[in-house]
This record gives C-alpha cells, structure tokens and sequence, in this order.
C-alpha cells in the first residue's frame, strides 16, 4: 500500500514554444507514469493574465530579463499574431519525490548548459535570445526552455495554490489544507470587496471550497491587516480564464 506521505506534488508547465512545437505529446511521454511512477492529480489548459505571470514569476521582478519573461509566459512572443493561441498547459503530478525527479527530466535552466551537459533533457531542445537595449547592445538573455517545473517542495505548494482550486484536484489527491468560505469576496483593480458593485468580479460565495491560506490572505485583507500574501496571489487564480483581465 501507498502512504500518503508519498503523495508529493509538484506544478509543471508546458510552455507556449513547446505548445507552438508541437512537443506537447512527447513532454507528457517523457513524464508518463511508466518513466515517472507520478501520477496526474491536476490538468487545465489557462490563457496567462499578466497578473498571473507576475505573481508565478515575483521572485524575479527588477531583473533584466523579467519583462520578457513575462511576455513568454503569456504567450505574447509566440503567438504575437494569434492571441486565441496564447496559452500554458498547467499540470499537477503527483508521487514520492516528484519535484526532483520531474526536474531531472526537464534538465537544467539554460538550453545551452543543458545541450552540454545533460543531453537528452526535455530543455536541451530550448533555445536562448539575447535581450538588447535601446541602443542595441545585448544585456541579457532570456530561455526559452519549453517548460516549467517547480524547484523545490514549498514553491510546488505556492505554485499548485497559485494555478489551481482546491476543486481542480481530485478530492483524495489534495495535500493542502482547505476551507469552506462563508462570505461573498469581490475583486476590482487590485481591491477587495465584500458586496457587489458594478464592475467587480466574484472571487469565492459562501459554501466554495478554498485553500486555506487563501482564506486567512482574504480574512486578514477584510479586517486590514497586513496579509501573509497579496490580494493578488488569490485573484490571479480565480480570475483565470475568465476574460476580464490581461
Ligand atoms: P527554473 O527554476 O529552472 O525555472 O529557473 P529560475 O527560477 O532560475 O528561472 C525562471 C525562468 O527565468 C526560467 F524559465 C528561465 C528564465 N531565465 C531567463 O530567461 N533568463 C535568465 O537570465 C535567467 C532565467
């Protein structure tokens, strides 16, 4: 028998240059169960909002690359002409060590490195583009590396509650701790409201299941505290797919 201890998860994404490429079925071979022992605990096709990019690439705001990270993410650089194109395929899987092994898959960050070092990887098959300035001069590079995996335990655990509701995954397949709200929350140009006014989105209604954290972010938004995330990090998700932002 399995234990659930074993049942670690982590967050993969299949990019828009793999999408574009066609690689879409050989990433999913390369991570079967057969290669892997993971199973899928999650899967949804999302057209990235630029608050979602934000928020699943935060910790590399400021950087010279970052803008254009963005925009590969959002798909605006592979599918510039076709915006109905733009999308990430987003997956859950699920098995005893799964961050580590799924990275091993991918490979190393930079297509290059992995070229040369680990053949064979799903990101040697990437490419790199210089980033210039203004003035023409190469500043940086930005790597196109077909897919995302999360790096470690606790950014699988941000990741999955950044791109996924509770409901996205199989009830016996959660392992993070959930909530059932009790109260209406409406979202509107990065503010929180608790009624309907014109123009505001509802993010969750008394007897949705949430992840608990994003129920103490909301809790502590209500009273005007400061949260243990942002107002952003919650409506990034339940604003996916919804067509009101990005
Ligand atoms: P990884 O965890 O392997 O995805 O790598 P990082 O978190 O370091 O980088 C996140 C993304 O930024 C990667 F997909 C690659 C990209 N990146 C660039 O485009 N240029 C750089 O100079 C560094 C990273």
């Amino acid at each position: 028998m399995e234990s659930r201890e074993n049942y670690e998860q982590t967050l993969v994404l299949i990019k828009p240059d793999a999408l574009k490429n066609s690689l879409t079925g050989y990433v999913l071979s390369q991570l079967s169960e057969f290669h892997t022992g993971l199973r899928f605990a999650g899967a949804k096709i999302v057209y990235v909002s630029r608050m979602l990019a934000e928020e699943h690439y935060a910790e590399h705001r400021g950087k010279i690359f970052y803008d254009s990270l963005l925009d590969y993410i959002m798909g605006q650089l592979h599918y510039a002409e076709a915006p109905w194109k733009r999308r990430v395929i987003a997956l859950v899987y699920q098995g005893p060590g799964a961050t580590q092994k799924i990275r091993d898959i991918c490979g190393p960050t930079n297509p290059h490195v992995a070229r040369e070092q680990k053949p064979g990887t799903i990101r040697a098959l990437g490419t790199l583009v210089p980033l210039k300035d203004a003035a023409g001069n190469v500043v940086g590079e930005r790597m196109d590396n077909l897919i995302h995996a999360s790096a470690t335990i606790e950014d699988a655990a941000r990741e999955i509650k950044l791109w996924f509701h509770p409901c996205d995954i199989p009830p016996f397949m959660r392992i993070y701790p959930t909530e059932v709200n009790e109260d209406f929350y409406y979202y509107r140009d990065n503010k929180l409201f608790l009624k309907h006014e014109p123009g505001t989105v509802c993010l969750l209604a008394p007897g949705h299941l949430a992840w608990k954290s994003d129920m103490d972010t909301l809790r502590q938004l209500k009273q005007g505290g400061s949260a243990p995330f942002s107002l952003a990090s919650v409506a990034a998700k339940y604003l996916i797919n919804a067509d009101r932002e990005g």
